[in-house]
Protein backbone atom coordinates (compact mmCIF):
# COMPACT_ATOMS: atom_id res chain seq x y z
CA UNK A 1 0.00 0.00 0.00
CA UNK A 2 2.23 2.85 -1.32
CA UNK A 3 -0.76 5.71 -1.81
CA UNK A 4 -3.98 6.18 0.18
CA UNK A 5 -6.52 4.06 -0.09
CA UNK A 6 -10.31 3.98 0.59
CA UNK A 7 -11.48 1.04 3.36
CA UNK A 8 -14.28 -0.38 5.60
CA UNK A 9 -14.18 0.22 9.75
CA UNK A 10 -15.12 -4.01 10.66
CA UNK A 11 -13.67 -3.47 14.31
CA UNK A 12 -13.23 -0.19 16.31
CA UNK A 13 -11.68 -0.70 19.88
CA UNK A 14 -10.34 2.17 21.79
CA UNK A 15 -6.96 2.71 20.60
CA UNK A 16 -7.04 0.89 17.17
CA UNK A 17 -9.37 0.37 14.23
CA UNK A 18 -9.66 -2.55 11.85
CA UNK A 19 -10.22 -1.83 8.39
CA UNK A 20 -11.05 -3.87 5.57
CA UNK A 21 -9.06 -3.06 2.23
CA UNK A 22 -9.54 -5.41 -0.90
CA UNK A 23 -10.15 -8.62 1.34
CA UNK A 24 -7.34 -7.81 3.98
CA UNK A 25 -7.96 -6.39 7.26
CA UNK A 26 -5.28 -3.75 8.05
CA UNK A 27 -4.87 -3.01 11.92
CA UNK A 28 -4.69 1.07 11.79
CA UNK A 29 -4.14 3.88 14.48
CA UNK A 30 -6.35 7.24 14.42
CA UNK A 31 -4.40 10.12 13.26
CA UNK A 32 -3.91 12.14 16.04
CA UNK A 33 -5.17 15.68 14.25
CA UNK A 34 -8.06 13.73 13.78
CA UNK A 35 -8.43 13.39 17.46
CA UNK A 36 -8.49 16.78 18.69
CA UNK A 37 -11.35 17.58 16.92
CA UNK A 38 -13.61 18.60 19.24
CA UNK A 39 -17.02 16.50 17.73
CA UNK A 40 -20.18 15.58 19.61
CA UNK A 41 -20.24 12.16 17.91
CA UNK A 42 -17.56 9.12 17.70
CA UNK A 43 -14.78 9.68 15.46
CA UNK A 44 -15.00 6.26 13.95
CA UNK A 45 -17.05 3.28 14.34
CA UNK A 46 -18.12 0.10 12.47
CA UNK A 47 -19.00 1.17 8.97
CA UNK A 48 -17.35 3.77 8.76
CA UNK A 49 -15.84 4.50 4.92
CA UNK A 50 -12.16 5.50 6.01
CA UNK A 51 -9.02 6.75 4.29
CA UNK A 52 -5.58 5.03 5.15
CA UNK A 53 -2.29 6.23 5.08
CA UNK A 54 1.08 4.31 5.81
CA UNK A 55 2.63 5.69 8.73
CA UNK A 56 5.71 3.98 8.40
CA UNK A 57 6.97 0.41 8.26
CA UNK A 58 4.89 -0.80 10.91
CA UNK A 59 1.95 1.61 11.27
CA UNK A 60 -1.24 2.74 9.29
CA UNK A 61 -3.12 5.45 9.79
CA UNK A 62 -6.96 6.44 9.41
CA UNK A 63 -6.24 9.74 7.75
CA UNK A 64 -9.90 10.59 7.23
CA UNK A 65 -13.52 9.24 8.02
CA UNK A 66 -15.70 10.01 5.03
CA UNK A 67 -19.66 11.78 5.69
CA UNK A 68 -21.70 9.12 6.67
CA UNK A 69 -24.82 8.42 4.64
CA UNK A 70 -26.80 6.72 7.46
CA UNK A 71 -26.41 5.58 11.08
CA UNK A 72 -27.92 3.95 14.13
CA UNK A 73 -26.85 6.06 16.90
CA UNK A 74 -28.28 7.02 20.46
CA UNK A 75 -28.21 9.43 23.64
CA UNK A 76 -24.57 7.72 25.26
CA UNK A 77 -26.06 6.58 28.54
CA UNK A 78 -23.99 7.56 31.76
CA UNK A 79 -21.43 10.36 31.55
CA UNK A 80 -21.26 11.63 28.08
CA UNK A 81 -25.00 12.03 27.95
CA UNK A 82 -24.45 15.54 25.58
CA UNK A 83 -22.68 13.35 22.93
CA UNK A 84 -23.97 10.53 20.09
CA UNK A 85 -22.98 7.33 20.76
CA UNK A 86 -23.23 5.85 17.15
CA UNK A 87 -23.12 1.94 17.13
CA UNK A 88 -22.67 1.65 13.27
CA UNK A 89 -22.52 3.60 10.09
CA UNK A 90 -23.72 3.09 7.03
CA UNK A 91 -26.11 0.73 7.34
CA UNK A 92 -28.99 -0.37 5.34
CA UNK A 93 -31.01 -2.11 8.07
CA UNK A 94 -31.33 -2.62 11.59
CA UNK A 95 -32.30 -6.44 13.00
CA UNK A 96 -33.96 -5.23 15.97
CA UNK A 97 -33.93 -8.14 18.07
CA UNK A 98 -36.04 -9.65 21.09
CA UNK A 99 -36.52 -13.79 22.19
CA UNK A 100 -39.09 -15.65 23.42
CA UNK A 101 -38.53 -17.19 26.89
CA UNK A 102 -35.66 -14.35 28.78
CA UNK A 103 -35.02 -12.09 28.66
CA UNK A 104 -38.47 -10.94 28.63
CA UNK A 105 -40.21 -9.19 25.84
CA UNK A 106 -39.94 -5.41 25.98
CA UNK A 107 -42.63 -3.42 23.66
CA UNK A 108 -41.46 0.18 24.91
CA UNK A 109 -37.73 -0.87 24.34
CA UNK A 110 -38.67 -2.25 20.59
CA UNK A 111 -40.87 0.86 20.24
CA UNK A 112 -37.46 3.19 21.03
CA UNK A 113 -35.17 1.18 18.80
CA UNK A 114 -37.87 1.74 16.16
CA UNK A 115 -38.48 5.48 16.48
CA UNK A 116 -34.55 5.75 16.41
CA UNK A 117 -34.20 3.62 12.78
CA UNK A 118 -37.93 5.99 11.50
CA UNK A 119 -35.76 9.12 12.53
CA UNK A 120 -32.49 8.11 10.68
CA UNK A 121 -34.08 6.30 7.89
CA UNK A 122 -33.12 2.98 8.43
CA UNK A 123 -35.38 -0.14 7.90
CA UNK A 124 -36.44 -1.52 10.76
CA UNK A 125 -36.68 -5.35 10.69
CA UNK A 126 -38.09 -7.29 14.26
CA UNK A 127 -36.42 -10.68 14.82
CA UNK A 128 -37.68 -12.80 17.59
CA UNK A 129 -34.56 -15.27 18.46
CA UNK A 130 -36.05 -18.63 20.30
CA UNK A 131 -39.00 -19.69 18.70
CA UNK A 132 -38.64 -23.02 20.37
CA UNK A 133 -39.53 -21.50 23.77
CA UNK A 134 -42.53 -19.65 22.21
CA UNK A 135 -45.87 -19.98 24.59
CA UNK A 136 -49.37 -19.77 23.08
CA UNK A 137 -50.62 -16.06 22.52
CA UNK A 138 -46.47 -14.74 22.65
CA UNK A 139 -46.75 -13.62 19.14
CA UNK A 140 -50.04 -11.69 19.55
CA UNK A 141 -48.46 -8.71 18.92
CA UNK A 142 -46.99 -9.69 15.88
CA UNK A 143 -49.79 -8.72 13.37
CA UNK A 144 -49.78 -5.24 15.02
CA UNK A 145 -46.50 -4.60 13.66
CA UNK A 146 -46.55 -6.02 10.39
CA UNK A 147 -50.01 -3.59 9.47
CA UNK A 148 -48.01 -0.71 10.42
CA UNK A 149 -45.26 -1.89 7.82
CA UNK A 150 -42.50 -3.57 10.07
CA UNK A 151 -41.54 -7.19 9.28
CA UNK A 152 -41.52 -9.84 11.99
CA UNK A 153 -39.16 -12.51 11.40
CA UNK A 154 -39.58 -15.40 14.00
CA UNK A 155 -35.94 -17.33 14.34
CA UNK A 156 -34.17 -20.14 16.75
CA UNK A 157 -30.92 -20.21 16.41
CA UNK A 158 -30.66 -23.67 18.69
CA UNK A 159 -33.32 -25.44 16.46
CA UNK A 160 -32.38 -23.32 12.94
CA UNK A 161 -35.98 -21.70 12.48
CA UNK A 162 -36.14 -18.82 9.87
CA UNK A 163 -32.16 -18.93 9.72
CA UNK A 164 -32.16 -19.23 5.32
CA UNK A 165 -35.59 -16.76 5.52
CA UNK A 166 -33.15 -14.17 7.73
CA UNK A 167 -29.91 -15.35 5.40
CA UNK A 168 -31.77 -14.03 2.26
CA UNK A 169 -33.27 -10.79 3.98
CA UNK A 170 -29.38 -9.62 4.92
CA UNK A 171 -28.34 -10.08 1.14
CA UNK A 172 -25.93 -7.54 -0.46
CA UNK A 173 -27.06 -5.20 2.34
CA UNK A 174 -25.28 -4.09 5.44
CA UNK A 175 -26.70 -4.83 8.43
CA UNK A 176 -26.98 -5.08 12.11
CA UNK A 177 -28.27 -6.61 15.04
CA UNK A 178 -28.85 -4.79 17.66
CA UNK A 179 -31.43 -6.10 21.03
CA UNK A 180 -30.49 -6.60 24.74
CA UNK A 181 -28.21 -8.66 26.07
CA UNK A 182 -28.62 -12.41 26.05
CA UNK A 183 -31.54 -12.35 23.25
CA UNK A 184 -29.44 -14.41 21.13
CA UNK A 185 -27.52 -12.03 18.23
CA UNK A 186 -24.14 -13.53 19.04
CA UNK A 187 -25.99 -17.09 18.23
CA UNK A 188 -27.62 -15.78 15.13
CA UNK A 189 -24.58 -15.26 13.33
CA UNK A 190 -22.98 -18.07 14.52
CA UNK A 191 -25.75 -20.33 12.09
CA UNK A 192 -25.56 -17.38 9.48
CA UNK A 193 -21.54 -17.61 9.47
CA UNK A 194 -20.69 -21.32 10.73
CA UNK A 195 -16.86 -21.26 11.52
CA UNK A 196 -17.26 -17.75 13.07
CA UNK A 197 -17.25 -19.12 16.81
CA UNK A 198 -18.26 -15.67 18.97
CA UNK A 199 -18.96 -15.82 22.50
CA UNK A 200 -22.21 -16.23 23.76
CA UNK A 201 -23.10 -16.54 27.21
CA UNK A 202 -26.23 -18.16 29.23
CA UNK A 203 -29.33 -15.72 30.41
CA UNK A 204 -28.29 -16.25 33.67
CA UNK A 205 -24.66 -15.37 33.53
CA UNK A 206 -25.98 -12.37 31.40
CA UNK A 207 -28.29 -11.52 34.43
CA UNK A 208 -26.42 -13.00 37.50
CA UNK A 209 -23.45 -10.40 36.48
CA UNK A 210 -25.27 -7.47 34.59
CA UNK A 211 -22.75 -9.07 32.00
CA UNK A 212 -22.39 -8.63 28.24
CA UNK A 213 -21.21 -11.89 26.38
CA UNK A 214 -19.84 -9.10 23.31
CA UNK A 215 -18.34 -6.03 24.05
CA UNK A 216 -16.79 -4.85 20.84
CA UNK A 217 -19.12 -4.43 18.12
CA UNK A 218 -17.59 -6.03 14.50
CA UNK A 219 -18.80 -5.97 10.75
CA UNK A 220 -18.63 -9.65 9.12
CA UNK A 221 -18.26 -9.58 5.55
CA UNK A 222 -21.27 -12.44 4.33
CA UNK A 223 -20.95 -14.74 1.30
CA UNK A 224 -23.92 -14.39 -0.19
CA UNK A 225 -22.53 -9.83 -0.29
CA UNK A 226 -23.01 -7.32 2.51
CA UNK A 227 -22.08 -7.59 5.71
CA UNK A 228 -23.55 -8.01 9.10
CA UNK A 229 -22.93 -6.58 12.88
CA UNK A 230 -23.08 -7.94 15.70
CA UNK A 231 -23.06 -5.33 19.02
CA UNK A 232 -22.76 -5.44 22.37
CA UNK A 233 -26.35 -5.63 24.17
CA UNK A 234 -28.50 -2.44 24.87
CA UNK A 235 -29.67 -1.73 28.15
CA UNK A 236 -30.51 2.15 27.55
CA UNK A 237 -32.30 3.64 24.54
CA UNK A 238 -32.53 7.27 24.72
CA UNK A 239 -32.85 9.20 20.94
CA UNK A 240 -30.30 11.90 19.80
CA UNK A 241 -31.58 15.12 18.17
CA UNK A 242 -34.99 14.21 17.78
CA UNK A 243 -37.00 17.31 18.24
CA UNK A 244 -39.99 16.78 19.87
CA UNK A 245 -42.37 17.67 17.64
CA UNK A 246 -40.93 15.26 14.87
CA UNK A 247 -41.63 12.62 17.34
CA UNK A 248 -44.94 11.89 15.73
CA UNK A 249 -43.64 11.33 12.43
CA UNK A 250 -41.27 8.34 13.48
CA UNK A 251 -44.55 6.54 14.42
CA UNK A 252 -46.08 5.54 10.59
CA UNK A 253 -49.98 5.22 11.86
CA UNK A 254 -49.56 8.52 13.82
CA UNK A 255 -48.50 10.49 10.84
CA UNK A 256 -51.31 9.01 8.62
CA UNK A 257 -53.83 11.00 11.36
CA UNK A 258 -51.36 14.15 12.34
CA UNK A 259 -53.22 16.31 9.28
CA UNK A 260 -56.18 15.88 10.70
CA UNK A 261 -55.78 17.24 14.09
CA UNK A 262 -58.34 20.59 14.21
CA UNK A 263 -54.26 22.44 16.19
CA UNK A 264 -51.77 22.02 13.59
CA UNK A 265 -49.46 22.12 16.16
CA UNK A 266 -51.20 19.07 18.00
CA UNK A 267 -49.25 17.27 20.40
CA UNK A 268 -52.03 14.38 20.24
CA UNK A 269 -52.19 14.11 23.88
CA UNK A 270 -54.77 16.26 25.39
CA UNK A 271 -55.84 18.61 22.40
CA UNK A 272 -59.53 18.76 21.63
CA UNK A 273 -60.65 17.06 18.21
CA UNK A 274 -57.57 15.57 17.93
CA UNK A 275 -57.54 12.53 14.74
CA UNK A 276 -54.66 10.65 16.49
CA UNK A 277 -56.36 9.99 20.03
CA UNK A 278 -59.73 9.48 17.90
CA UNK A 279 -58.45 6.87 15.60
CA UNK A 280 -56.60 5.23 19.41
CA UNK A 281 -60.37 5.28 20.77
CA UNK A 282 -61.64 3.37 17.41
CA UNK A 283 -58.65 1.30 17.57
CA UNK A 284 -57.67 1.80 14.23
CA UNK A 285 -54.44 2.95 16.33
CA UNK A 286 -52.89 0.33 18.82
CA UNK A 287 -53.16 1.92 22.59
CA UNK A 288 -49.89 -0.46 23.56
CA UNK A 289 -48.12 2.20 20.68
CA UNK A 290 -49.79 5.62 21.55
CA UNK A 291 -48.59 5.08 24.92
CA UNK A 292 -45.24 4.49 24.07
CA UNK A 293 -45.26 7.56 21.83
CA UNK A 294 -47.07 9.53 24.75
CA UNK A 295 -44.10 8.02 27.29
CA UNK A 296 -41.26 8.96 24.96
CA UNK A 297 -42.45 12.77 25.02
CA UNK A 298 -42.18 12.98 28.39
CA UNK A 299 -38.94 11.33 27.88
CA UNK A 300 -37.67 13.49 25.37
CA UNK A 301 -38.75 16.65 26.90
CA UNK A 302 -37.12 15.98 30.09
N1 LIG B 1 -33.50 -21.86 23.66
C1 LIG B 1 -32.74 -21.06 22.91
N2 LIG B 1 -31.67 -20.44 23.44
C2 LIG B 1 -30.95 -19.62 22.64
C3 LIG B 1 -31.30 -19.40 21.28
N3 LIG B 1 -30.41 -18.51 20.76
C4 LIG B 1 -29.56 -18.20 21.74
N4 LIG B 1 -29.86 -18.86 22.88
C5 LIG B 1 -29.15 -18.79 24.17
O1 LIG B 1 -29.28 -17.48 24.69
C6 LIG B 1 -28.11 -17.11 25.44
C7 LIG B 1 -27.59 -15.76 24.99
O2 LIG B 1 -27.10 -15.83 23.67
P1 LIG B 1 -26.05 -14.78 23.06
O3 LIG B 1 -25.92 -15.13 21.63
O4 LIG B 1 -24.83 -14.68 23.90
O5 LIG B 1 -26.90 -13.42 23.23
P2 LIG B 1 -26.47 -11.93 22.74
O6 LIG B 1 -27.73 -11.26 22.31
O7 LIG B 1 -25.37 -12.00 21.76
O8 LIG B 1 -25.96 -11.25 24.12
P3 LIG B 1 -24.90 -10.03 24.30
O9 LIG B 1 -23.68 -10.35 23.50
O10 LIG B 1 -24.64 -9.96 25.76
O11 LIG B 1 -25.62 -8.80 23.81
C8 LIG B 1 -27.12 -18.28 25.23
O12 LIG B 1 -27.20 -19.13 26.36
C9 LIG B 1 -27.65 -18.98 24.00
O13 LIG B 1 -27.31 -20.34 23.96
C10 LIG B 1 -32.44 -20.08 20.75
O14 LIG B 1 -32.84 -19.95 19.59
N5 LIG B 1 -33.13 -20.88 21.62
MG1 LIG C 1 -23.46 -11.24 21.77
ZN1 LIG D 1 -53.58 15.25 17.39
Amino acid sequence: MSKPVQGLVVRATAGFVDVLVDAEVIQCRIRGRLKKTPLDTDLCVIGDQVIVAREDQQTCLVAEVLPRRSRFSRRQPGKGRGKEDVLVANLDQLLVTFSYGRPLFNARLLDRFLVIAEHQRVQPIIVMNKSDLEQPGDSSWHKIYESIGYPVLKVSAGTGEGIDALGEVLRGKISAFVGPSGVGKSSLINQILPGLGLGVASVSEHHGKGRHATRVASLYALPQGGFLADTPGIRELATWALPIDQLDRCFPELTRYRSECAFRSCTHTHEPQCAVIDAMHRGTIDRDRYESYVRLRESTSA
